[in-house]
């Protein structure tokens, strides 16, 4: 009989310790990756690593409905683009809402993002202790995938939900395999995550302060290593981890500023955040293009 990780899915086998599913006993639940990510929350190895396009696949192939999960600092193109790649019915559902700062409006943030990003669906918003929205969408349907990026929070959600002990990390990757949770008749799966080039993950764990700094055109700003320079006098609003290291520095050196950001729109930086920049100008940004995105903010509006 095949026996699977309970923590992430994955087949587990007892033969080889360098690859992927070794437990010493196989009368074990866990993998050895997942028992160290577990209790000392360490990674032995990256994993299986996981093929975006195959997993939109399976998906797609599955019949089920559709949850695909992301938390607010993480809506870019590359994740919309999947998530319209994906066939079945299916919501968007903006995870982690408490961690989404106290000044946001919520109704209008989700507005936003479904005119900007086009989204024909429901856009729900859940925390993985306040779900009463996902319930709602479980009574309705058998079969409910739990689909999204990487540490979107689809475990967290599926265990809070059901009671289950999926393994849950702040690490890439951590759900390896499809995983079939049976739940008051109805089926949910949690799924593999998909991969993103990001250009460095930082996962808050507390709720998001904004951050608005003024940014005179002699100086840029330094965050997580990013310089960002704006042609005229300007406020940035910074919307991510509030542990990430922020300065102004001198500008000593000529920059190319070729970055058109419209008043009112967002840097998004991939993995990070996102700072809204106030008024129209141009910046300059010191990391390759495929890491960051200017879109319209969507915060939006005056209630910064
Ligand atoms: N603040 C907060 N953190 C959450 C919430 N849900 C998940 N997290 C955290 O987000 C990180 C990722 O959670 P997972 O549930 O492992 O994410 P996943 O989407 O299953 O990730 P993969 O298995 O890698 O695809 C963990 O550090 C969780 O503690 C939430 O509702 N609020
Ligand atoms: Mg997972």
């Amino acid at each position: 009989m095949i026996k699977k990780c309970i923590g992430c899915g994955i087949k587990l086998q007892n033969e080889n310790e360098e690859k992927e599913g070794y437990t010493p006993k196989i009368e074990k639940d866990l993998c050895m990756r997942c028992f160290k990510l577990k209790n000392y929350g360490k990674v032995i190895n990256n994993g299986k690593i996981q093929n975006n396009e195959e997993l939109i696949k399976k998906i797609n192939n599955s019949k089920g409905y559709v949850l695909f999960l992301v938390d607010y600092l993480n809506i870019y193109d590359e994740v919309i683009n999947i998530y319209k790649k994906i066939k079945c019915n299916k919501s968007l559902v903006i995870t982690k809402s408490d961690l989404i700062p106290k000044n946001i409006i919520i109704k209008k943030m989700i507005n936003n993002i479904k005119n900007i990003y086009e989204i024909k669906e429901e856009i729900l918003l859940v925390n993985n202790k306040k779900h009463d929205e996902v319930n709602e969408i479980i009574n309705k349907y058998n079969k409910i995938l739990f689909v999204g990026f990487t540490n979107m929070g689809k475990s967290s959600l599926i265990n809070n939900l059901t009671n289950n002990n999926i393994t849950v990390s702040n690490k890439k990757n951590t759900t390896q395999e499809f995983i079939s949770i049976e739940y008051e008749n109805k089926v949910l799966i949690d799924c593999p995550g998909f991969i993103s080039n990001t250009y460095k993950e930082v996962i808050p764990k507390k709720i998001v302060k904004p951050i608005t700094e003024q940014v005179k055109n002699k100086y840029y700003l330094k965050i997580a290593n990013i310089n960002i320079a704006s042609e005229i006098d300007n406020n940035f609003t910074i919307y991510m981890d509030n542990y990430i290291d922020i300065s102004k520095r001198k500008i000593n050196e000529s920059l190319d500023y070729n970055v058109i950001a419209p008043s009112k729109s967002d840097l998004v930086i991939k993995g990070l955040g996102f700072i809204t920049i106030q008024k129209i100008t141009k910046l300059s940004i010191n990391i390759a293009k495929k890491y960051y995105e200017i879109r319209p903010s969507i915060i939006g509006g005056n209630n910064e």
